[in-house]
């Protein structure tokens, strides 16, 4: 059995990205990403405090394959802040899929954290885009709440959690996953790359069952 893992006043649960793009259907689909809805929804009951962040981009912006005539999604390119993987388009601002899943249900959250807003920079991160500088404000807003502790759950694993894991680590604060509340992509091997970054840097993993 998994250690239990009490909740309490230090802790914000942030959630990443249960977004329509990334759900079956959507044009980015993390297999199975809508299986972590019902999860989360629980989840969320045993914290006060959530944070949900959405992937939130221009319709032109530089991490789609549609901007780079010729290449292809899932290959990977060269910009001025280093290599990029281009996607499908997804997550346009504004519109059905950048929506949150329908079933999600966090009405406590008191913070959407809308990221890779900027058309020039990617941003798997919730707290730093993927020039690795350009901060989105989070971690001010859980320093100043008084948070120590990190839980992440969400879409895809392998990017947007992972990045977000270890800028929080980095950061200083607690993290904690919720494995059986994530779902990833996994291209060119980004889930192993994903669980070796996580057991290198000693960030714990835990089950929802066992938080709360
Ligand atoms: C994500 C790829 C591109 C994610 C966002 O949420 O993991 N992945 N944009
Ligand atoms: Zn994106």
């Amino acid at each position: 059995m998994t250690k239990k893992l009490a909740v309490g006043k230090g802790d914000v649960l942030v959630v990443v990205d249960i977004q329509n793009d990334f759900c079956p259907g959507g044009s980015l689909s993390v297999p199975h990403g809508d299986e972590v809805v019902p999860l989360i929804n629980r989840l969320a009951e045993h914290f006060e405090h959530v944070v949900l962040t959405q992937d939130w981009h221009a319709p032109d912006h530089l991490s789609f394959a549609s901007a780079h005539p010729g290449k292809q999604p899932y290959k990977t390119v060269m910009l001025p802040y280093g290599a990029q993987i281009l996607w499908p388009d997804h997550c346009v601002r504004a519109t059905r899929g950048a929506e949150f899943h329908k079933d999600l249900q966090v009405p406590h959250a008191a913070l959407v954290l809308r990221k890779g807003i900027h058309r020039t920079i990617d941003s798997y991160s919730t707290f730093y885009e993927n020039d690795r500088t350009t901060p989105t404000g989070l971690v001010g807003y859980l320093r100043e709440r008084g948070f120590s502790r990190v839980f992440l759950a969400g879409l895809a694993l392998d990017f947007c959690v992972r990045y977000s894991a270890e800028d929080a680590y980095r950061e200083g604060f607690q993290v904690v996953i919720i494995e059986d509340a994530c779902r990833g992509i996994d291209v060119n091997d980004s889930m192993a790359a994903t669980r070796e970054s996580f057991s290198m840097l000693g960030i714990a993993c835990t089950v929802a069952e066992a938080v709360g």
